[in-house]
């Protein structure tokens, strides 16, 4: 019976590729912080034939108590995989935090090498084989992907290393770099976001834990003189999606964006005495507000909606649900100015709307909620804000409101 050792096997691959093996007549050591996922795994599958390695694998000394305590069993190692890794964040490297930096390339390339070093005599004696978990993030660079991605071609260059100094051992050195995957990753990343990770797999159809203990499966089982390299796994969802150019900010753009801010600015108000009109003329307050509501997703959504298209003016906005709560945002923002404008007049009440939109945004885009995931332009916005402020105090009729 042959025996494998999968790092990181109380979640996503680590765990299928265990239940995987072990269904199929493996012995498995499964190893991972979280000890009461490693017991359940163990009770599921049979404590004959699975032990569990509970320990930190940045520890390095932990680790090494864990190996020495492996039972006879268990101990002529036949496959490692190295599958314990972990992104933390999506943030452009200079809003990123160091101490996530660290953790990620002490888990996914110190501690990697590590288990790797100390496995490789019973490996060599028994001619095994090294599956090693990278990425597609090894491979193509995106934004946000900065130290993970760094970390992950390092595991792949790594286990091409590898196979040059195992070469005439018969050890067999293989790196699986799979795509988007729907396991707890995005949970981790996200710091425990589950609406982010729900959002991110949503009607992609992911690749699965189960997909890449197949595929794990299938370069274990290889005849003997065949040897996986690199294979790369995506799901069909995904595909690769060119590179960005910045370009320098053009005047007349600038002027575009803030036109385009005191335009939608403009409309709710001047939708807001419409509904005045429409509430004691038509149907009363209640479809003055189903209007207001109609309009304002319609209004929002078209502008959520133009995000996705390269037009750098605007904030990047992926979130669907946002122009729904947009449109209720809209209503509510209506249904002040349908009160507001017999008080204050409709000039201070458009200067108000323009002001208030603007900020609005400003602290939506600085807060992350429309996943900017870019810093304010903070001279820019200052340079609205005081622009309408100006108008605000020249064009707001500080006089008494109209009769
Ligand atoms: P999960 O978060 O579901 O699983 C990660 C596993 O790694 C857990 O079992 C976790 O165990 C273990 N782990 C993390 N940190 C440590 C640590 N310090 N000590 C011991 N174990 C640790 O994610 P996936 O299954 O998706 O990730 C597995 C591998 O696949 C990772 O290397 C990841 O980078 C890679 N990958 C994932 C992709 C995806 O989209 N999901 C795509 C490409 C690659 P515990 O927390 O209990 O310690
Ligand atoms: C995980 C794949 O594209 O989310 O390694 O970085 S990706």
């Amino acid at each position: 019976m042959k025996t494998l050792l999968v790092t990181g096997a109380t979640a996503g691959f680590g765990a299928a590729i265990v239940e995987r093996f072990v269904a199929n007549g493996w012995r498995a050591i499964a190893t991972g912080r979280r000890g009461e996922r490693l017991d359940a795994l163990a009770e599921r599958l049979g404590r004959d034939r699975v032990h569990t390695a509970c320990f930190d694998i940045r520890d390095a000394d932990a680790m090494a108590a864990a190996l020495d305590a492996i039972p006879e069993p268990f101990r002529g190692i036949d496959l490692l995989v190295n599958n314990a890794g972990l992104a933390l964040g999506t943030a452009p490297a200079q809003a990123c935090d160091l101490a996530q930096w660290r953790q990620m390339i002490d888990t996914n390339v110190t501690a990697l090498v590590t288990i790797t070093h100390r496995l490789l005599p019973v490996l060599i004696e028994r001619r095994g084989a090294i599956v090693n978990i990278g990425s597609i993030a090894g491979v193509y660079p995106y934004a946000g992907g900065n130290v993970y991605g760094a970390t992950k071609a390092f595991v792949d260059q790594f286990s091409l290393n590898l196979r040059s100094d195992l070469h005439g051992t018969g050890v067999r050195v293989s790196v699986i770099e799979p795509g988007l995957a729907e396991t707890e990753f995005t949970l981790v990343r996200t710091g425990g976001d589950r609406a982010a990770s729900d959002t991110l797999y949503a009607g992609a159809r992911p690749i699965t834990a189960a997909d890449i203990a197949e595929s794990t499966w299938w370069i274990a089982n290889l005849p003997p003189h065949l040897n996986i390299n690199r294979l790369e796994v995506m799901p069909v969802s995904q595909s690769l999606a060119g590179l960005q150019i910045h370009r320098a900010p053009q005047a007349w753009n600038a002027w575009l964006a803030m036109l385009a801010i005191v335009a939608i600015g403009a409309m709710l108000p001047l939708q807001g005495l419409v509904n005045a009109r429409l509430a004691t003329a038509l149907h009363g307050p209640v479809m003055a507000a189903f209007v207001s509501f109609l309009v304002g997703s319609v209004v929002l959504g078209t502008w959520l909606l133009a995000t996705r298209t390269p037009w750098s003016a605007v904030p990047d906005a992926r979130f669907p649900p946002w122009i729904w709560i947009g449109g209720v945002l809209g209503a509510v923002y209506v249904a002040v100015f349908t009160l507001l404008i017999p008080r204050v007049g409709a000039a201070a009440a458009i200067c108000l709307a323009v002001l208030g939109q603007v900020v609005a945004s400003l602290l939506l885009d600085h807060f992350g909620v429309l996943q900017a995931q870019r810093p304010v332009d903070w001279m820019r916005a200052t340079g609205v804000v005081l622009v309408l402020l100006g108008v605000l105090l020249v064009a707001a009729p500080w006089r008494a409101p109209p009769a």
